[in-house]
């Protein structure tokens, strides 16, 4: 296993030790590689028949499944005893860019529908500002017919480029959603003000959703290079 793969099954291993409730009844279980892990991990708990799994994605409904875990939905459990997902950037706040797997808007709901929100991640998501380390932009869902005006608006407020996400070596096509929208990725630089920037973006018609999560993580672990697990609170 390499040194990041090792990382991310330390961090997310540790982060279900540490926070998985002994009596949940509805357990969040977001998407990437590093989530793998914790559905590994809530895979190997004896009462693992005792609560329902709520995916935030395809991927994450088949993590479910493969773990031999109950499968439910948001829309019939929307009260969550935790919720874990990865993500692409984190700040010393627990402020996070999200969304290069393409599945923040549902991931997004499931996090705030949850008691608590456990962010797992390798050592190089780390960051003092967003968007310092996580280079491809902040990813935004967008209702597709408004692609157009949302590229000109997002200039507007500032991005340097403004990418709709393909798919394919080719780029042969917009990239759809889990809820059948566009995603495009804006590269503001550093983020100084993650609150109003996403403030600002959500509020141009046809945006969906940010990939700036703010006030919602509880605590962050880092799977680190020496093999141990860091954490921000
Ligand atoms: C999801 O998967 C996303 O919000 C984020 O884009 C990505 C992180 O994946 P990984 O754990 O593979 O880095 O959590």
């Amino acid at each position: 296993m390499s040194l990041v793969e090792e990382a991310k099954k330390q961090a997310a291993y540790k982060a279900v030790d540490d926070n998985f409730p002994p009596h949940a009844k509805y357990v969040g279980i977001g998407s990437g590689s590093t989530v793998v892990y914790v559905a590994e991990r809530i895979g190997q708990l004896k009462n693992k028949d005792s609560f329902i799994c709520i995916p935030t994605g395809f991927q994450s409904k088949q993590l479910i499944i493969d773990n031999g875990l109950k499968l439910g939905t948001i829309e019939q459990f929307s009260d969550l005893d935790i919720a874990f997902d990865g993500a692409d950037e984190v700040d010393p706040q627990l402020n996070l860019i999200k969304g290069g797997g393409a599945c923040l808007f549902q991931e997004k709901l499931v996090a705030v529908s949850a008691k608590k929100f456990v962010v797992v991640a390798d050592y190089r998501k780390k960051s003092d500002v967003l968007g310092k380390q996580w280079k491809q932009g902040i990813p935004i869902e967008i209702v597709p017919n408004s692609y157009v005006k949302i590229t000109k608006d997002l200039k507007s407020l500032g991005a340097i480029t403004v990418t709709l996400r393909q798919g394919g070596k080719a780029k042969a096509g917009p990239i759809i959603t889990d809820n059948n929208n566009f995603l495009i990725d804006a590269d503001f630089g550093e983020v100084k003000d993650p609150v109003s920037l996403h403030n600002k973006i959500k509020s141009l018609v046809g945006v969906v959703e940010t990939g700036i999560f703010t006030n919602v993580a509880s605590v962050s672990y880092f799977g680190e290079e020496d093999g141990k697990v860091s954490q921000w609170t």
